[in-house]
C-alpha cells in the first residue's frame, strides 16, 4: 500500500521556499460499495518528503462542510494514514480532507484531495442497491411489478398485516378465449337450468294444490248433486242454490211462483176495492 501511495503522490520536487509535503492525490475508503445509513472510515494520507517533521490536522468534509478534524505527525521522509468516520447519506457526496494547521505550514496547492461518491439506497441490505437491485424490499414481487400492484416496492408488507406482498397478492392465471367462452357457457347453462328446476317446482305445487281440491270435493257433495256440478268450494251461494233447487224440484218451484202471483193478485185486489160501479 505504501509504495502504492508513493506512486500517487502528487508532487516528487517543488520550488525551495516550500515545504515539499501534502497529501497524496486519493481518498478512499473501509469498504466499497457502501450504503446510505452505513458508517463508512473515509481514508487519505500525508507524504512527507521534507526534511522536516511535519504535525497539523486534517479536516474531513462533505460538500463543503466538516465532518472530522483528525490529528497528524509525519516525521521527515515519511508517509501517515489519517481517517474519519462517516455515516453515510443518500445521494451523490463530495468527500474531501485537507490540511490545517500544519506546522510547519504547506503549500495550499498539496493540501487538498477529494473525492466525488454517489450513495445508494439498500433497503433489503443484500449488498445490491435499489438502483440496480430489481426488488428492493425483497418481498418477492419486482419493483415494476409492485408499481402496477400499488404496492410500496420499498416495504415488503404494505399493508403491515404481518404478510408479505406478495403473498398477500393472489396472482391469477391467465385465462385463455377457449377457457373464457367455456366458462360463459357453463354459467349459461347453470343459469338455464336453474330456471328450468324453478318452473318444475312450482308446476308441482299446483298439481299438488289441484289434487288436494280434488281430494276435498266429496265433502261438498249435496243431495242431488252431481260430482261434476260442483263449481268450486269457494262458491258456497251458488252451492246453496243449486241444493236448493234440486232439493224443492222444479215443479215445486213453478207452484209457489204460481201461488205468488195469485197472492200477488188478490191483495192488489182487496186494497183497490175492486171494480167500481157506475
Ligand atoms: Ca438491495
Ligand atoms: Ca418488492
Ligand atoms: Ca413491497
Ligand atoms: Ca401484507
Amino acid at each position: 500500500m505504501l509504495l502504492l501511495l508513493l506512486l500517487l503522490f502528487p508532487f516528487s520536487a517543488s520550488a525551495e521556499d516550500q515545504l515539499n509535503a501534502g497529501v497524496v492525490s486519493g481518498i478512499w475508503y473501509s469498504k466499497f460499495p457502501f450504503f446510505a445509513g452505513e458508517t463508512v472510515r473515509i481514508y487519505t494520507a500525508i507524504q512527507n518528503n521534507s526534511g522536516f517533521d511535519v504535525k497539523g490536522k486534517v479536516q474531513f468534509l462533505r460538500n463543503g462542510e466538516s465532518l472530522e478534524e483528525t490529528p497528524f505527525s509525519a516525521l521527515k521522509g515519511g508517509l501517515v494514514q489519517v481517517w474519519a468516520d462517516w455515516e453515510a447519506t443518500e445521494g451523490t457526496s463530495n468527500i474531501s480532507a485537507r490540511i490545517v494547521e500544519a506546522i510547519p505550514p504547506v503549500p495550499n496547492s498539496f493540501a487538498t484531495a477529494q473525492h466525488e461518491v454517489f450513495v445508494d439506497m439498500d433497503t433489503d441490505n443484500d449488498n445490491l442497491g435499489n438502483l440496480q437491485d430489481l426488488d428492493d424490499d425483497n418481498d418477492g414481487l419486482t419493483d415494476e411489478k409492485e408499481l402496477v400492484l400499488g404496492t410500496d416496492p420499498l416495504n415488503p408488507d404494505t399493508d403491515l398485516d404481518g404478510i408479505k406482498d406478495s403473498e398477500d397478492i393472489i396472482e391469477e392465471e391467465p385465462v385463455s378465449p377457449k377457457t373464457f367462452v367455456s366458462n360463459i357457457e357453463a354459467e349459461t347453462e347453470q343459469f338455464i337450468g336453474s330456471i328450468v328446476q324453478n318452473l318444475k317446482e312450482q308446476k308441482k305445487q299446483v298439481e299438488e294444490r289441484i289434487a288436494a281440491n280434488e281430494s276435498q270435493r266429496p265433502l261438498l257433495i249435496l243431495p242431488g248433486i252431481p260430482q261434476d256440478a260442483v263449481p268450486s268450494r269457494d262458491n258456497l251461494e251458488s252451492l246453496a242454490l243449486a241444493a236448493a233447487i234440486t232439493a224443492l224440484g222444479q215443479w215445486k218451484i213453478i207452484l209457489i211462483l204460481l201461488g205468488g202471483i195469485i197472492l200477488w193478485k188478490l191483495f192488489f185486489g182487496i186494497l183497490l176495492g175492486g171494480p167500481r160501479q157506475a
